[in-house]
């Protein structure tokens, strides 16, 4: 980018815990600038807008979406808004990235799929574990048959955060974030990250949900990670998942489980994928990001550190540190969104970078969690994913 060329203009509606990586990662671009921050109220835009060092303010979507200076949204806005704010930053024509779930259900996720292609509007969802390093490198060696036919995945994701009963999200709202909780909250991830890592579909689904902790007491504040609540405290009945055992069976004849939780003591973000092929097998644990188990049967099992000299090259990209440099969850974060904006920057024609998880990938993920649901409710029977 020659120093007369326009920055790319980014615009955030929704400034909370996530939002503020979503500024971040694209400050660290160079090409890109964050222009404006909306949030549902103008006084609070503004204060969060000085606290960020962002220009413009404003106390609706609406107003930012206008804004000529914005060119890409960030919808970080609780689930409920995902489909018309992402819809109306369609309709003017603003390149898009939304939070995960798309949207509420498959019906809204495909009504936005539709308009973005049809609009051609670059489109994306943050199933931000893609852009760790070890994950792509897991990616490639799959890929260039290292690990031989791959057979088997095992994911889990775990969290503690909901443990105690005097803890809330919005998320556990239906009106809010879905009939789903968990599961699309974050099984949404290791359902994306298993079929971005073997390249093959989701088909079918066998899942027991459960509601683990049924009654909960807030006092309005429902902010993720915001621990034990306290003050005036008033009971709310849950009705969606916090725990979830799936099995799965993919279009290339893998089979897998997955298990989910956020009533699990101990366990923070633990978001774990192992794949078994029939030569080898494969393990990261996002807690431990820089690392690689590699299990053999015929050899001894290794450890691969993220050092770029050690790693595939098209996976040896996303590491931006030598060897025994650590890199973290917000590196990855801004894979992501590097990827994302350099997809804005060749043009929306240009081929879609195989990192990004576009709103036709999204609306699939969402198709998965809502075959869960079916099977859970018909008795724990397989169920097809039903893609439209
Ligand atoms: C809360 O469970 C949460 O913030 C998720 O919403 C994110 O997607 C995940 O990356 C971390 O945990």
């Amino acid at each position: 980018m020659s120093a007369a060329q326009k920055k790319i203009g980014m615009g955030l509606i929704g400034p909370g815990f996530i939002g503020m990586h979503h500024i971040d990662a694209v400050r660290r671009l160079g090409f890109a600038e964050v222009v404006a921050l909306a949030d549902h109220k103008a006084d609070s835009a503004r204060i969060k807008a000085d606290e960020a060092g962002i220009p413009h303010a404003y106390g609706s979507p609406e107003e930012l979406i206008a804004d000529p200076d914005v060119d890409v949204i960030h919808n970080t806005t609780p689930n409920h808004l995902h489909f018309p704010v992402s819809m109306a930053a369609i309709e003017a024509g603003k390149h898009i990235v939304s939070e995960k779930p798309l949207a509420m259900d498959p019906d809204q996720c495909r009504r936005l799929r539709d308009a973005a292609k049809a609009a051609g509007v670059v489109n994306a969802v943050m199933f931000n574990y893609r852009g760790n390093p070890l994950v792509q490198q897991m990616r490639d060696m799959i890929a260039a048959g290292e690990i031989g036919t791959p057979v088997f995945v095992k994911g889990q994701y775990l969290q503690d955060w909901l443990t105690d009963d005097k803890t809330y999200s919005w998320r556990l709202d239906p009106k809010l974030g879905g009939a789903s909780s968990a599961l699309a909250d974050i099984g949404s991830h290791t359902c994306d990250l298993a079929e971005h890592v073997i390249g093959s579909k989701i088909v079918s689904v066998l899942a027991d949900l459960g509601t683990i902790v049924k009654t909960r007491y807030t006092n309005g504040s429902s902010h993720a990670f915001s621990g034990t609540q306290s003050g005036d405290l008033k009971p709310v009945e849950i009705a969606g998942e916090d725990i979830a055992t799936v099995m799965l069976r993919f279009e290339n004849g893998v089979r897998g489980t997955i298990t989910v939780g956020q009533v699990l003591p101990g366990h923070k973000n633990d978001l774990q994928l192992e794949i078994n092929g029939r030569t080898a097998s494969l393990h990261w644990v996002q807690e431990k990001q820089n690392e690689l188990w590699i299990g053999r049967y015929n050899a001894a099992n290794a450890i691969l550190q993220k050092d770029p000299s050690l790693m595939l090259p098209a996976a040896a990209k996303y590491a931006h540190l030598p060897g025994g440099h650590q890199e973290a969850w917000t590196d990855a974060f801004y894979n992501m969104v590097k990827a994302i904006y350099g997809w804005v920057q060749a043009g929306p024609s240009s081929p879609q970078p195989e990192i990004v998880s576009t709103f036709a990938d999204a609306t699939h993920i969402t198709e998965i969690v809502d075959a869960m649901l079916r099977s859970n409710a018909a008795g724990n029977v397989w169920m097809n994913v039903e893609g439209k």
